[in-house]
């Protein structure tokens, strides 16, 4: 019977337990570089199978909140090779994740303070977080504009030019996009937000395009074995829905199978919240199976509330990683205190966003 604690091969990953540290938005990087902090709050965490670090901008379009971290700027790329470097000497496996808001953003954060992009011109009703003073505020989205199709190309290369520098200069083992959560690629994804007529927008294979261009791009730049991908398929979060999800997501991981990747990152109901949503139902065992079916080899990472016996029940029954994310924010040490069964220190929500080291890198270990 395999456990949380077995090794497992995720692609060219190899890793020493099914633990993975889930990407987790943290707000500590002025000018969007990672400060030294930054490496000591990975690195306490590199027992982990895999850390996935907090998601990261691959441009300046693609960011949407105060102090978050890039992959754009080269001071950016500086700041993560010493959280890889550190990482690696402390034995773990860390992977970046390739973002990029769309529509979830505030014109002060944007080039030249333009407009935010979208497949459409239709604004979230959401909040992004600003940070003023130290603390963080939390202000309604800007109005977007719709990408011109001519656009998409750029795009498309810009996400394959971070993967690139993620992997050949900062010293990531991997990548992982983005396609959760209600951010760019799945708002093309999704009806509530995708209401193009061109060959980006409409029918399941139109809304699957981007997603699956840039997934291309990216695995040709760093290999299939290498890029792993998040998907939320009934997620509330960023006013994101869709009006058939399950046809959606079966036919995204069909795609994707032929790919490669390293790994599918599912969270399953509503990130950071109800794991069943009745008013959005979904069949997760349907998924994983349209996947396997059409050949697809890459592991099966789940996430969202899971505790350990709902992990240790996962691995048994054929998944192949777990993602913790709050859990991990408060116990670095979490693969050692799974292995005892706990105890667990319990988090501080006020220090989730922005701040320095405290509620960063000042939890005990056991
Ligand atoms: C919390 C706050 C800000 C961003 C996500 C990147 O939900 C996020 C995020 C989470 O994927």
């Amino acid at each position: 019977m395999p456990s949380l604690f077995d090794k497992v091969t995720a692609g060219d990953l190899h890793l020493a337990n099914r633990i993975v540290m889930a990407p987790l938005t943290r707000n500590r990087s002025p000018h969007a570089i990672p400060l030294p902090l930054t490496a000591t709050y990975y690195t306490q965490r590199a027992s982990a199978g895999l850390i996935i670090t907090e998601a990261t901008a691959i441009t300046q379009q693609g960011q949407g909140y105060s102090d978050v971290p890039g992959l754009y700027g080269t001071e950016q790329l500086d700041g993560w090779k010493k959280v890889t470097h550190d990482v690696h000497a402390a034995g773990g496996k860390i992977v970046v994740q390739l973002w990029h808001v769309g529509r979830v953003s505030h014109t002060s954060l944007q080039p030249d303070n333009g407009a935010p992009v979208a497949p459409s011109a239709i604004t979230a009703k959401t909040k992004t977080v600003l940070i003023k003073d130290g603390q963080p505020a939390f202000v309604e989205t800007s109005a977007p504009r719709a990408l011109r199709a001519e656009e998409l190309p750029t795009l498309v290369h810009s996400y394959q030019t971070a993967a690139r520098n993620a992997v050949e200069t900062a010293g990531f083992d991997g990548v992982e996009i983005h396609a959760a959560n209600g951010y760019l690629l799945d708002q093309f994804l999704k009806t509530g937000a995708n209401q193009r007529t061109d060959d980006y927008g409409g029918s399941i294979e139109n809304r699957a395009r981007l997603m699956l261009e840039v997934t291309r791009a990216v695995t040709s730049a760093v290999g299939g074995g290498r890029t792993g991908i998040r998907l939320s398929p009934v997620t509330k979060s960023n006013d994101i829905h869709d009006a058939d999800p399950q046809p959606l997501f079966d036919h995204v991981v069909r795609e994707l199978a032929s790919m490669n990747l390293a790994y599918i990152h599912i969270i399953e109901g509503d990130t950071g919240g109800a794991r069943a949503l009745t008013e959005r139902p979904f069949d997760y065992a349907a998924l994983k199976a349209a996947y396997r079916q059409a050949g697809g080899k890459g592991a099966w990472m789940v996430n969202n509330g899971y505790d350990q016996h709902m992990a240790e029940t996962a691995i048994q029954e054929g998944d192949d990683l777990v993602a913790f994310g709050k859990l991990y924010i408060a116990n670095p040490d979490l693969v050692a205190r799974l292995k005892q069964g706990g105890p667990f220190n319990a988090g501080n929500q006020k220090t989730w966003y922005g701040g320095g080291a405290e509620g960063f890198t000042d939890y005990p270990t056991l």
